[in-house]
């Protein structure tokens, strides 16, 4: 146990005392035993005036370690030790060569860090420390070396070995095998590393760079999936071309390649020039994919080619740092996103994300700041906080320094750290010295956790036709961090006029806790829209009437203020609504009926956004939306997971009933009879028809239930096939289980596409859901060793399914507890991931909080309990 409380603290940062400049790696694969031959060339740090005794320390963890060697002499069992957390020898008074042989075993390794086995393919995943398990090494980012890569492996099973650079030579071996050597020129640490070698098919394109140079494009996947890759491999050549344009950044090397393998504990990620992704961020096609998954797959595409200059090129010096990277590039790939759809579209989203995942993370018992100052375990730290908030945090230097000044402080930054691995603190500081500006109070967003809260009020002076706006911030403490200062924060402020035009719009600098600003030549009493755009990723506090937020809807000129009146208007009926409900004996009708005028007055300002054509359809299908049920319990305590499921649904009826010409108008107008394509605008014409066969359903009248199962019958792509199925899926329609049934014969052999039918049968809100899904994880295709498979069935029960997960009996803590118990074994890191859920107990009444906490303590009492989940687990139970 002692060793999982190990906590790393930022403040304990040393260079290293040895660095390594060039690796050598000879592979021998083999599924069962893989030997691994290293050639370490180390130097002493000169900073660190290291002397003749000093010990050299590698990384390493899980393996069999044959031998070591310094300059050519094999070191005795006494000239070294190893333990469960590496090799210590003495290092020579000058540079030297050590020679490493370890054995791992890829077919084993469930946890899928390191060197592991995914369908018939070898891959590897070294981020953040994977390769410790691969070979014994300073497996730590500040440490940068060039690799060569030589892979030996069976020709028949393996024709295809790949690592990161450039071939350099390839040829066979005795005994049916072949081999490929790489050569990676451009110093990186060993989180970069990586390896495929499989039989895999490939599809190729190339992409010119500005400068003139072609890169040759490689997509690989396993056979059968060749018409699967178009959309990833034009999103990829889109992304280089954007990046060349707005950020001045071009590829640096002749081939850029990308592997989709089916076992990922993550995303993707971006090793250098080979680009390893969960098979469902590349994999598309109109019948096997939808819209949100062709969106997925451009922005992550996006994010990883954008990581060779932001992560790549310029790298982390530390894990603390690890927002240098994420939180910057999550900013270019929603920038790149929204340059190539609708930019508020793109904003609404990345709001709604944020606020659905990092702020209940900045709210609860996990709340770390973007940098955080320790970890037991830095798997658990790739967070909404780091990637999300971090990119909001980028985002504010964005829009204080205007695009040429931040363009300014990002040329300064990769001139200046071009091949070096730096801090966050460096960013800022190139940011500063470029624009001659202090960001030392901004830079507080990087060390303060928690969400602050920020409140106005107005003042308008007709006489001298001014407009007084005062703004007050706090931030709540949050766990180890008591006492918080005042941000500095951009905040958007447009001020309406009767007609809904802006009288005055602007955006001001909020650095003390409470601060006075001042709007000149207001001609008219407004109507304030605050924080347009999101430039504060803050919770407004200050309520506004109702009648205001519906002027907001229908006029506001910033669209994603126009979604924000909407939203903060249908959350504070449904706050009331529950409130209601909970008094009347749980009748949702009576509750609504309670606020009935204001029920109709928020439908009539629905309809104005769902009948206004001069709006995006995208747009307008977002801006129908109710909050969600998790959004919903975020705002209040405690959490009353039936009353919110119950009144949001009876809300959507009374939405579907009042509105039903007007959605079935919309439904059969947005129908289209063109072929399938993946852009912006079919999709938001698919997005508006799908809102509209929601509440068609949601009205209750059977014939729609008939229209959707219709639909699903008669459409021809993923889309429309899963708006249908997912309105279906909470009915006793029968159309239901026939639909379910096709989808089922229909990719029973399509891993990444049954993963949906999993996740939709998850997250039903029918009453034998639970049932149904322990049924299901006896079914062919799933297995708890495939992370999307657990985070389809039993990710989607717990996180899209709060009234089953929540169910008063416990059974679905019960059920899930011994699920994260099972998983720990198999693999960790997503266990941990898992295991947040959880840890919401606190907004929750007090049963159920006695359940949750319960569930954590049977998880901290399982013997052999892994780091990431104690980490996660232990910090939730507190
Ligand atoms: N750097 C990748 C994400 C990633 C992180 C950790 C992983 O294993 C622990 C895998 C991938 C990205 O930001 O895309
Ligand atoms: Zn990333």
């Amino acid at each position: 146990m002692s060793d999982q409380r190990h906590v790393i603290s930022r403040k304990d940062y040393k260079e290293p005392d040895f660095f390594v400049e060039k690796v050598e790696l000879v592979f021998d694969l083999e599924r069962e035993v893989t030997n691994v031959k290293s050639r370490l060339f180390i130097h002493a740090n000169p900073a660190r005036g290291t002397g003749v005794d000093d010990e050299v320390f590698l990384y390493g963890e899980d393996m069999k370690l044959v031998s070591v060697s310094i300059n050519e002499r094999r070191l005795a069992s006494g000239d070294f030790t190893v333990d469960q957390e590496g090799l210590r020898f003495t290092a020579p008074r000058e540079a030297f060569i050590a020679e490493i042989e370890t054995q791992i075993s890829p077919a084993n390794n469930t946890r899928l860090e390191g060197l592991y086995v995914s369908q018939s393919a070898f891959c590897t995943q070294c981020e953040a420390e994977g390769f410790r398990r691969i070979t014994y090494f300073p497996d730590r980012p500040d440490v940068m070396a060039t690799f060569k890569v030589t892979i030996n492996a069976d020709k028949s099973s393996c024709p295809v070995l790949l690592s990161n650079g450039n071939l350099i030579d390839s040829g066979d071996l005795d005994g049916g095998r072949h081999f490929a050597v790489w050569e990676d020129p451009f110093p990186k640490p060993s989180y970069l590393f990586a390896l495929v070698a499989g039989d895999l098919a490939c599809v190729e394109d190339s992409f010119k760079t500005v400068s003139g140079r072609d890169v040759a494009l490689r997509i690989f996947v396993e056979h059968g999936n060749e018409d699967r890759c178009d959309f990833a491999m034009d999103s990829l050549k889109r992304s280089m071309k954007w990046d060349e344009e707005v950020y001045g950044l071009e590829y640096d090397l002749d081939l850029f390649n990308i592997v989709a393998v089916s076992d990922f504990n993550m995303g993707a990620m971006e090793n250098k020039s080979l680009n390893v992704f969960n098979a469902k961020y590349i994999l598309a096609k109109p019948d096997t994919a939808t819209d949100m998954d062709f969106e997925l797959i451009e922005s992550i595409v996006a994010h990883e080619y954008f990581h060779n200059w932001s992560g790549n090129r310029v790298t982390c010096r530390d894990w603390f740092q690890l927002s240098l990277k994420e939180g910057l590039t999550v900013f270019r790939d929603q920038e790149f996103s929204a340059d190539q759809r609708s930019r508020p579209v793109q904003r609404i989203k990345d709001v709604a994300q944020l606020r659905a995942r990092q702020f209940p993370e900045d709210g609860g018992p996990l709340a770390h700041p973007v940098r955080p100052d320790s970890y037991m375990e830095i798997n658990n730290f790739y967070t909404a906080t780091v990637y999300e908030k971090g990119a909001e945090l980028i985002r504010m230097m964005h829009t204080l320094l205007g695009s040429d000044g931040y363009r300014k402080g990002i040329d300064l930054y990769f001139d200046r750290h071009d091949g070096q691995a730096v801090t966050c603190d460096d960013f800022a500081k190139a940011m500063e010295d470029a624009n001659d500006i202090d960001f030392t109070q901004l830079k507080l967003w990087y060390s303060q956790a928690g969400t602050p809260k920020l409140w106005w009020e107005g003042d308008y002076d007709a006489d001298a036709k001014q407009y007084r706006i005062t703004l007050t911030q706090k931030t709540d403490p949050t766990p180890g961090q008591g006492d918080k200062k005042p941000l500095h924060m951009p905040v958007s402020i447009g001020l309406l006029g009767a007609d809904g035009n802006d009288l005055a719009a602007k955006t001001v600098e909020l650095t003390q806790a409470t601060q006075e600003f001042v709007f000149d030549g207001v001609t008219e009493k407004p109507v304030v829209s605050f924080n347009r755009g999101f430039s504060a990723p803050v919770n407004v506090m200050t309520d506004q009437p109702d009648a205001e937020l519906a002027f907001l809807m229908g006029n506001d000129s910033d669209a994603f203020n126009r979604w924000e009146a909407g939203q903060k208007y249908a959350t504070r009926l449904m706050l009331s609504a529950i409130s209601n409900f909970e008094e009347n004996d749980g009748n949702a009708d009576a509750a609504l009926n309670d606020v009935a005028v204001a029920v109709d007055a928020f439908i009539g300002a629905m309809q104005a956004t769902l009948l206004n054509d001069g709006l995006d359809k995208a747009f307008r299908a977002d801006a129908l939306v109710l909050p969600g049920e998790e959004f919903i319990s975020e705002q209040r305590k405690p959490a009353n997971p039936d009353a919110i499921h119950q009144v949001r649904n009876a809300l959507r009826k009374r939405i579907g009933v009042a509105l039903m010409d007007d959605f079935e108008n919309t439904y059969h107008q947005n129908a289209s009879n063109a072929a399938f394509t993946p852009d912006a605008l079919s999709a938001g014409q698919r997005a508006l028809r799908a809102t509209a066969l929601g509440y068609l359903v949601a009205s209750g009248e059977t014939r729609f239930a008939d229209l959707a199962s219709d639909q699903y019958k008669a459409s021809d792509n993923m889309t429309d096939q899963m708006a249908a199925l997912s309105v279906l899926n909470h009915l006793d329609h029968p159309g239901r289980a026939d639909a379910l049934a096709d989808f089922e014969t229909r990719f029973a052999k399509d891993g990444v596409v049954l993963d949906k039918w999993f996740a939709l049968q998850a997250m039903s809100s029918r009453d034998d859901t639970l049932a149904r899904v322990k049924d299901l994880m006896g079914h062919p295709a799933f297995t708890m060793r495939n992370p999307n498979k657990v985070r389809s069935l039993i990710g989607a029960f717990a996180m899209g399914n709060p009234r089953h997960f929540h169910a008063k009996d416990g059974s679905g803590y019960e059920f899930y507890t011994d699920r994260l118990i099972e998983l720990d074994d198999i693999n960790p890191q997503v266990a941990a991931r898992l295991c947040a859920p959880l840890g919401k107990w606190a907004k929750y009444d007090d049963d159920r909080a006695e359940m949750m906490k319960a569930a954590l303590q049977r998880i901290l009492a399982k013997e052999d309990i892994s780091r990431d989940l104690y980490e996660i687990a232990s910090k939730s139970a507190a």
